[in-house]
């Protein structure tokens, strides 16, 4: 049995920041982290490790080593959440009560939900995917095997975290192929669940036309149902017309396999909307239940687009509001819905789109941020790593609002 002020459930982007920030104003056994990983990873890398850009040891870290020295990392996870009792019980039996809850546990990946994905994934036959440590550098191994036929690109029929990825391996698949003299050989195919190709219209417009140009056919509303690795054969139904199954030869499948919210949170009717995630106030960020619990990055309701960027505008948000609450004041610190992905359009360039809540981009830079520019994507590369290991993982970065408020010649608005 434990007992702390501040409990953080989940050590990643989101958990790992704030904590750092609660550990500057608390005593070591006051904050307790409840994190079952060995390994912290630095999950935007693995869209260039797929590309054979980066390496996987660049993308990661002991979790001991990222977690703030001065709070207590319990190597368990959460398998029940009671916000009544203000307790949490772990995995292996054990209970933490706690003041406040910062519940930070992000998004699983469900590659068993989708038939055959799993076996693909296994046997090396073209089947691979970005969205797990376990299965990323398996992305370069299929793309350097490619030959010929069809390279196909999918988004499935669920939330997913940084919406952009699933179509990044598309357009860097596309250059590599065209770098080794394949790409006339090379039917490059993106199928997604969603209607659109990206949810902000500056930036769709933008990555229509490298589709066109690139000629990558996107199909819409296409959903992965079946992957049949034996024939090298998947499986799509139209979810607009369920009858309607279609079923694609491939040579390389990429996928992005459905997620969810971990089961503890899903069945904690209490604290979670009808699809699983924390019930929070959009724009304070505080469980719409409970004013002691909190939550952060891909695992709230708030409707951003879940990104480190998101998690990483947010996590000052959370703090302060937090720590109104314990003051005995009402939280007021607003989240505007933030969120950035840059859109890697190949080996050396990349479209940052920057969004708030309503859409609309919000961008850092002085200049016009929908066109594929070599300066973003030496950004992406070469300086968001660092600026994630050593300034947010430490509580010192909260997201680009200061720097664009500069670079735009304004004064800070909170
Ligand atoms: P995570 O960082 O995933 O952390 C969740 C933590 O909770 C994990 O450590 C996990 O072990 C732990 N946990 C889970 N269940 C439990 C439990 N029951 N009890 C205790 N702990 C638990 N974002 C960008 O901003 N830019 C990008 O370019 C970008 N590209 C991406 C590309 C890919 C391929 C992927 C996969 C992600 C990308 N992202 C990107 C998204 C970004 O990585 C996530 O949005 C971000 O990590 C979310 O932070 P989080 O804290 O909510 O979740
Ligand atoms: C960002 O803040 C962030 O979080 C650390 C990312 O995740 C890796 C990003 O990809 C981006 C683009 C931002 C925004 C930062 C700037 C300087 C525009």
């Amino acid at each position: 049995k434990h007992s702390c002020k501040v409990l953080v459930v989940g050590g990643g982007t989101g958990g790992c920041a704030t904590a750092a920030k609660f550990s500057k104003i608390l005593k070591k056994n006051e904050l307790i982290i409840l994190e079952p990983s060995e390994n912290h990873y630095y999950q935007p890398l693995f869209t260039l490790i797929g590309g054979g850009i980066s390496s996987l040891s660049d993308a990661r870290k002991n979790t001991k080593e990222v977690l703030p020295k001065n709070a207590v990392w319990l190597k368990d996870s959460a398998a029940e959440f009671n916000p009544q009792s203000n307790s949490v019980t772990t995995q292996n039996g054990d209970t933490i009560e706690y003041e406040f809850l910062l519940v930070a546990t992000g998004l699983q990946t469900d590659y068993d939900k989708i038939p055959g994905l799993v076996a693909g994934l296994n046997s090396d036959t073209g089947v691979c995917s970005n969205y797990s440590a376990k299965y990323v550098e398996g992305t370069y191994r299929a793309l350097q095997k490619f030959e010929n036929g069809n390279a196909i690109f999918t988004f499935p029929n669920s939330p997913v975290k940084c919406p952009g990825a699933p179509q990044k391996i598309c357009y860097i698949t596309d250059h590599f192929l065209r770098k080794v003299g394949k790409r006339d050989k090379a039917n490059v195919i993106y199928n997604t669940s969603l209607p659109v190709i990206f949810g902000v219209k500056k930036y769709a417009d933008a990555l229509w036309k490298v589709c066109e140009e690139r000629n990558i056919n996107v199909n819409l509303r296409t959903n992965l149902i079946e992957v049949r690795p034996d024939k090298r054969e998947a499986v799509f139904q139209n979810l607009d017309k369920p009858e309607q199954v279609t079923t694609f030869e491939y040579s390389m499948l990429h996928v992005t396999p459905p997620m969810s919210t971990p089961p503890a949170l899903r069945t904690c009717r209490s604290l979670t909307n009808e699809s699983g995630f924390v019930d929070v106030d959009k724009s304070t960020l505080q469980s719409t239940k409970f004013s002691n619990v909190f939550a952060i990055g891909d695992c709230s309701s708030s409707p951003n687009s879940k990104t480190a960027a998101a998690a990483a505008a947010q996590c000052q948000v959370v703090f302060k509001n937090m720590k109104s609450v314990m003051d005995g004041k009402t939280p007021v610190s607003a989240y505007d819905g933030y969120a950035s992905c840059p859109l890697v359009t190949g080996y050396s360039t990349c479209i940052l789109a920057e969004f708030d809540y309503n859409l609309a981009p919000l961008e850092t830079f002085p200049f016009n941020q929908g066109r594929e520019l070599w300066s973003m994507y030496l950004m992406k590369k070469m300086l968001m790593p660092p600026l994630y290991w050593n300034l947010m993982l430490n509580g010192w970065w909260n997201g680009p609002a200061l720097v664009r408020n500069l670079l735009h010649l304004r004064f800070p608005q909170n």
